[in-house]
């Protein structure tokens, strides 16, 4: 049986989860995290170093990085959701690091400073830089990597949900809303990234 160490409200553990959602997969899951449960005993350290959610154990084999988790989780049965033709993976994986490296930092920083009351925006042009480049490509695209829902979705569905939580976020980038929208309507998305926020 798979082990997911993860927390329902970290939005990392959250990608994760829905994949595990969309693929069918069960699952046995060890709360863990903030509020959750410890991530610093050596039980759990010698899993992942860093001491962070979300962590997979499948018999012998333990990944870490919800990146990573998700190519593991994808590669272990044939699925369209990350394709086998090298291509139209490597457009997946793009657009996955693209999400983690260039978007996510940005937007969590804006969304923290943001809840902590601070009026200094260092992050939003940022933030707004890369909504419009979505917001366009969005234009002629259904979803992130092509027709249909990909790791990249779920890869950069959390930071594409904290966007529209902002105040600024109003009429502008109709095309990005509605492809907001689209993944709204996938109900492992509805149970797992809606409220993951942390
Ligand atoms: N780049 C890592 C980030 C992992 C991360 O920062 N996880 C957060 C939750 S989203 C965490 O473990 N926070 C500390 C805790 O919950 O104890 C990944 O994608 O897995």
């Amino acid at each position: 049986m798979l082990t997911v160490f993860g927390r329902c409200n970290s939005s990392n553990s959250a990608k994760v989860f829905w994949l595990l959602d969309e693929l069918g997969q069960d699952y046995r899951l060890v709360p863990t995290g903030r509020g959750f449960g410890p991530t610093d005993t050596p039980e759990f350290l010698a899993m992942n170093p860093f001491g962070k959610v979300p962590v997979v154990r499948d018999g012998d084999t333990v990944v870490w990085e919800s990146n990573a988790v998700l190519r593991y989780l994808a590669g272990r049965q044939p699925t369209l959701l990350w394709p086998q033709e090298t291509g139209a993976r490597s457009r997946v994986d793009g657009w996955m690091d693209w999400a983690s490296i260039s978007f996510t930092p940005v937007m969590t920083r804006l969304r923290k400073a943001r809840a902590a009351g601070k009026t200094e925006d260092a992050d939003l042009p940022a933030v707004k830089a890369a909504v419009a480049a979505l917001d366009s490509w969005l234009a002629d695209h259904r979803f992130l990597a092509g027709d249909q829902l990909s790791l990249a979705d779920i890869t950069a569905a959390p930071s594409v949900h904290r966007w529209f939580l902002l105040p600024e976020s109003g009429a502008e980038f109709p095309h990005l809303r509605a492809y907001a929208q689209r993944l709204g309507t996938n109900p492992h998305y509805q149970r797992h990234i809606r409220d993951a926020l942390s």
